[in-house]
């Protein structure tokens, strides 16, 4: 019972901000990303009799008890789901510079959740992949669709209508995404921990809810009529509504740091010489600039000469996540995937 899927990472236009329910990943509000093309996880399950406990091997190595776990965690929804009861090897390689500080959680779930599935022989659709992605982390549920997609927030107390559809192909309408990478170090407050003590604790937070349902609206209706201009602007607004949160919070944090400004700075001078750029920032330093594809290289010359600006990867609109195939596999992927390959048992 084997399978191997293929997801990307995804970058948050309308930011999903808190938790309603935290086992379930329930959040509080409905959020829009974009998937992106250049950063990706490819993942490999295997159920068998013969496997005494789930094993969980990222970049080929295996890893301690306390990652398998949370392999083992996400995998229990999975068999519940089949009413299937037998472990699994599971091996996953990154293509996401997460030393970089890119998260790779998001495109690492849509591809387990894809894969496991699959393997255990479940037969379903996207949405319900979705939803089981969604309880490994939030974000995940939106990468098992590609270009521009939504996750409804739901209103259920089981989160059976919390998952994420596609709103438009990403070849509809093309744009760049420019990763602006300002600092390697790792996060000092994760997004997990920053979005439940700003939700418990900051006053500010209300403001948040009481304007994002609306910012998504305007994001929505900009995507479809192809209006860089409106998107670009609800996007940048959306994300300092974010951030503007956990300035309240208890004790009170911030992302940025001060290349992150650098670059906010830098963003706004284009725009103010005519170039349509706009920025959006996750819960770390690093910032994701938008631009039309014909002013990416101006964009990323512009950026590249900031001092605090360590390195940019440039980003498109990419695919949803696929079932794959062992012999489509090449490169790096395919020799770490074989590697732990269980292939002698006969079960
Ligand atoms: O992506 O606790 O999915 O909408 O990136 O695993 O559910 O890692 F800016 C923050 C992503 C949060 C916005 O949180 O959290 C977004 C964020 P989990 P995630």
């Amino acid at each position: 019972m084997e399978a191997l899927a293929k997801a990307h990472t995804n970058i948050a236009l309308i930011k999903y901000w808190g938790k309603r329910d935290e086992t379930l990943f329930l959040p509080m509000n409905s959020s829009l990303s974009i998937t992106l093309d250049a950063f990706y996880t490819t993942t490999s399950v295997e159920f068998c009799s013969c496997l005494k406990s789930d094993m969980f091997v990222l970049n080929g190595n295996l890893t301690n008890e306390e990652e398998t776990k949370k392999i083992s965690n996400f995998l229990d929804k999975v068999r519940a789901l089949a009413g299937v009861n037998l472990h699994a090897m599971v091996s996953s390689v990154n293509n996401v510079p997460t030393s970089a500080g890119f998260a790779s959680s998001a495109s690492g779930f849509a591809a387990l959740a894809l894969a496991a599935t699959k393997a255990i022989g479940l037969d379903i659709d996207h949405s319900i992949v979705s939803r089981i992605a969604r309880q490994g982390s939030g974000s995940a549920c939106r990468s098992v669709y590609g270009g521009y997609v939504e996750w409804e927030k739901g209103v259920a107390a089981d989160g059976s209508d919390s998952y994420a559809s596609p709103i438009m192909d990403g070849e509809a309408w093309d744009l760049s995404i420019l990763s602006v990478m300002v600092d390697s170090r790792n996060k000092k407050v994760l997004s997990r921990e920053g979005m439940k003590r700003t939700v418990d604790t900051s006053p500010f937070y209300s403001g948040w809810l009481d304007t994002v349902e609306e910012d998504l609206e305007i994001a929505k209706g900009a995507i479809i009529n192809r209006d860089f201009g409106l998107l670009g602007k609800v996007v940048e607004a959306n994300a300092l509504k974010m951030h503007a949160t956990t300035l309240g919070a208890d004790p009170p944090f911030t992302y940025f740091q001060g290349a992150t400004l650098d670059v906010m700075e830098a963003v706004k001078q284009m725009r103010a010489e005519g170039v349509p750029v706009y920025f959006t920032i996750d819960a770390g330093p690093n910032v994701k600039v938008l631009c039309q594809p014909e002013n990416e290289a101006y964009v990323q010359k512009v950026l590249a000469a900031i001092p605090t600006v360590q390195s940019i990867y440039l980003c498109h609109p990419g695919p949803g996540a696929k079932v794959l195939s062992r012999s489509s596999l090449s490169g790096t992927s395919k020799k770490m995937l074989n590697q732990f390959h269980h292939h002698s048992c006969t079960n």
